[in-house]
């Protein structure tokens, strides 16, 4: 158990077995009925364990986040792979082998609680590190770019993206008109939007997406020394994705689809791993690129600034309580330990008041701190008092610094022993409202990311973007979004044109750039693994041999599934689903093993061996009977006979090359 973990043990409540009481203690006799006049009379104020009953009923919400509100959290541990004590003086960063206890949550950013994770969206991506020295929060995403470059445009972005005002339509969507209005006017928005067109916004899971840090921070080493640092998060398990189609069948069919995808694999061992990696440039080298490096719409290039891996995270337990650890954990971007500062990136800089301050209303006061999932591990002093669900009980008369009774205690600590000390920048200038020229390019990185995708990821992008753009009811939008893509390319925004029905570009000539960057790209160097995917094996009666199958999926870390026309046992084993629970969406890939006759059943099979085709996916046909579909051959790409061929299929994930796949 680790610090962190002993510490939430002492706030852990387990009643089973235990009598019922009020808040207070006092036993309950009776918990069915209210206090009456008369078994058919009116309730009475009397009835006090009634009355507290409901009043904490009636009190059980909190505001939802204003952004990023659906979520879901684990914990976890992060171990140092070395000293890194040459770029920070960060201590969980310190020693070969060290480990810090964390609590990360991932989220989607535009929906309300209840909405389906497999939206297109960007990811949240939260580490709190509970350190020696006090809590680190890492606040990023998985996308390495921002919509803006100043923190004072978040309110409009964020009111574009959501649900539109008058009607509250649509739910966790940017396909509608104020979003897109939203980015034709405001275009330094363009490098993000390509991400976000990307499949980068349909992850096949939170195991499998990189987290960036997006902001440029400070990295500052016991001399003094600073570096401008990027963070980043790689999963050992590659970088993975959904397509379209089946992202948003699946928002209907498990709306849990990645929260239950992340609860299970833990549940089942398959603990997430991710590397911390950073960018880093010196001091002096700051305007030493043609980009600026404080501007948040752009990347470093991993080909010019190569990532320094630090470290690795693994997840390793669930929450026990929902509402208290996922829903209660507070993150801030200005929760650091020494040897980690921030930089002037303007979005970092605004960042740095809008997470004090959204706490504040969402949980209720300045007391959020003593929550028990955002309590430090290590002890914390100070002459802050009182306020909203205080909870620790400051002994003794002073509350204020400088004092004599307590001999000026609690007392500051000098930056040689501990203290944090700001790195001491020069700043001079003069008091404006204005953004540097510097940030004034929006196309160059936008260009750059297009040019870096593959073929299939720019089929991608144009297919996301005739649906985004083509959702759009107004015209004149989608006139200014082609307009917009023609600075990025033009082949691209007058294809777009076509789908969405407006007029081919003005512009002629994009961008001028013929820069990549590889590292963007989720196909140029994928992990390929068949570690912890979903198979469903569709099974009934004439099925053979799965006391041989099962034992080989399993020996290569694949979660397997028994599907049927109904709830049976076949081969002694009780199938999981049937066709009507289950459906093709939610698997990596199905083995068909059963013959079935009967019509309906056949129908079903039918379905989950097109939509397993269309979306690209594995299919094995251990039977005779093959594929009753036209549109489905053996021999295509990945539509195998052999339980062998199918796990190399699987481990490959998607094969692009089908004739006749509309996914
Ligand atoms: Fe956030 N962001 N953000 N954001 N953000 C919040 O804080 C904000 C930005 C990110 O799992 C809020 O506690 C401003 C970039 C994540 O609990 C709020 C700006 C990145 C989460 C807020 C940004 C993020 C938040 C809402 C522009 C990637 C979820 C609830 C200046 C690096 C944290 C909350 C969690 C949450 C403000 C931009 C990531 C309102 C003003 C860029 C992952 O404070």
């Amino acid at each position: 158990m680790n610090k962190k973990q002993e510490q939430l043990e002492h706030f852990k409540s387990n009643d089973s077995n235990q009598p019922l009481t009020t808040n207070q203690g006092l036993k309950v006799s009776e918990d069915e009925h209210s206090l009456k006049v008369g078994s058919r009379g009116p309730t009475i104020m009397e009835d006090f364990h009634f009355r507290e009953k409901m009043t904490h009923f009636d009190h059980e919400r909190i505001p939802e986040r204003v952004v990023h509100a659906r979520g879901t959290a684990a914990h976890g541990v992060f171990e140092s792979y070395e000293d890194a004590s040459d770029i920070t003086k960060a201590k969980f960063l310190s020693e070969k082998g060290k480990q810090t206890p964390v609590f990360v949550r991932f989220s989607t950013v535009a929906g309300s609680r209840g909405s389906a994770d497999t939206v297109r969206d960007v990811r949240g991506f939260s580490t709190k590190f509970y350190t020696e020295e006090g809590n680190y929060d890492l606040v990023g995403n998985n996308i390495p770019v921002f919509f803006i470059q100043d923190a004072i445009k978040f309110p409009d972005f964020v009111h574009a993206v959501k649900p539109e005002p008058h009607n509250e339509i649509p739910q966790a969507q940017s396909a509608h008109d104020t979003f897109w209005d939203f980015i034709a006017n405001n275009q330094e928005s363009a490098h993000m939007v390509m991400w976000h067109l990307s499949d980068r916004a349909i992850p096949r899971s939170y195991r499998m997406m990189e987290g960036f840090g997006v902001n440029t921070y400070r990295f500052v080493n016991e001399a003094g020394q600073a570096h401008f640092v990027k963070f980043h998060w790689k999963p050992k398990l590659g970088v993975h994705s959904l397509v379209w189609d089946e992202a948003q069948k699946i928002a209907g069919k498990d709306p849990d689809f990645h929260r239950r995808d992340l609860y299970d694999n833990i549940e089942q061992g398959n603990f997430p791993e991710y590397e911390l990696g950073v960018q880093l440039i010196a001091q002096e080298d700051e305007f030493n690129f043609d980009f600026d490096i404080l501007d948040p719409t752009k990347i470093w290039p991993e080909e010019e600034v190569p990532v320094r891996i630090l470290g690795k995270m693994t997840l390793n337990q669930n929450v026990d309580n929902f509402f208290a650890e996922t829903e209660q954990v507070a993150f801030h971007v200005g929760h650091v330990v020494p040897g980690i500062d921030f930089s002037n990136d303007p979005l970092l800089q605004g960042r740095l008041f809008s997470y004090t301050d959204t706490q504040l209303i969402r949980l209720g006061g300045p007391n959020f701190h003593e929550l028990p999932i955002n309590r430090p591990v290590c002890p914390f002093h100070n002459n802050q008092r009182d306020g909203y669900g205080r909870q620790t009980i400051n002994v003794g008369p002073v509350s204020y610094h400088k004092n004599s009774i307590q001999q000026n205690t609690p007392a500051p600590v000098p930056p040689s022993e501990g203290g944090y000390e700001h790195y001491q920048e020069k700043v001079d200038g003069v008091k404006v409202r204005a953004r540097s020229q510097s940030f004034e390019d929006h196309f160059t990185q936008a260009r750059m990311f297009w040019l870096s995708m593959t073929d299939i990821e720019k089929e991608h992008i144009v297919k996301a973007a005739s649906f985004e753009v083509g959702k759009v009811a107004r015209r004149e939008i989608r006139q200014q979004v082609v307009e917009m893509f023609a600075n990025i390319d033009v082949e691209l925004a007058t294809q777009l044109a076509m789908n969405v029905g407006v007029e081919p570009p003005k512009i002629k000539q994009a961008v001028e750039t013929n820069k990549t960057s590889p590292a963007v790209s989720q196909f140029v160097n994928p992990i390929f693994s068949t570690e912890s995917k979903k198979v469903a094996i569709i099974v009934n009666e004439t099925t053979e041999n799965l006391d041989k199958i099962l034992p080989t999926l399993n020996g290569q870390k694949i979660s397997v599934e028994l599907v049927s026309d109904k709830q049976q046992t076949v081969q002694n084993i009780v199938v999981n689903h049937t066709m009507d629970t289950a459906s093709p969406v939610l698997y990596d890939g199905i083995i068909v093993a059963g013959k079935f006759e009967e019509p309906k059943s056949k129908n079903k099979l039918n379905h989950f061996i097109e939509e397993t085709y269309n979306h690209y996916k594995p299919l094995a046909f251990l039977v005779a009977a093959d594929s009753q579909s036209p549109i489905v051959n053996t021999g295509d790409e990945g539509v195998v006979q052999t339980v062998e061929s199918f796990i190399e299929a699987l481990r490959i994930g998607r094969h692009w090359n089908r004739p006749n796949a509309i996914g």
